[in-house]
């Protein structure tokens, strides 16, 4: 069964949105395979936005992601990727459709409430790098 690595980042943890995110999750029909609080490093952080690395915008995500306590979510179900694409909505808040959680909650980048994996690839990375006490078992 597909699965998809989502972080509930630092402002959403913040503001007490975790519950509400994570219903809508579950709402949707997927399941919380596996779920932990935690915290990313400066230094994961900058392998996990690499891809954004020569952006100006770059220095801010770091900030923003690294500023406290985050949710770690596996979630599983048939396309699972596509499915918590849409229910987040688009990257840039302003772009995002409300009812979507970044539509709904957010207002500007970087502080758009939500990551989730992007491709199988990705989400296979991502599970590893977030929760790497997994092992086989992810
Ligand atoms: P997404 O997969 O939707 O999180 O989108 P990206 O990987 O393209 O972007 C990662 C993060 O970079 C976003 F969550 C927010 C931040 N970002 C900006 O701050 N400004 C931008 O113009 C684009 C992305």
């Amino acid at each position: 069964m597909e699965k998809t690595l989502v972080i509930i980042k630092p402002e959403a943890v913040k503001r007490a949105l975790v519950g509400e995110i994570l219903s809508r999750f579950e709402k949707k029909g997927l399941t919380i395979k596996h779920l932990k609080v935690g915290q990313v490093s400066a230094e994961v952080a900058r392998v996990h936005y690499g891809h954004h690395a020569d952006k100006p915008f770059f220095p801010g995500l770091i900030e923003a992601i690294t500023a406290g306590p985050v949710v770690f979510a596996v979630l599983e179900g048939p396309h699972c990727i596509q499915h918590v694409r849409n229910i987040i909505g688009a990257t840039d808040p302003l772009k995002a459709t409300p009812g979507t959680i970044r539509g709904d909650f957010a207002l500007v980048n970087p502080t758009n409430m939500v990551h989730a994996s992007d491709s199988p690839e990705t989400a296979e990375m991502e599970i590893r790098r977030f929760f790497p006490e997994l092992g086989q078992g992810a």
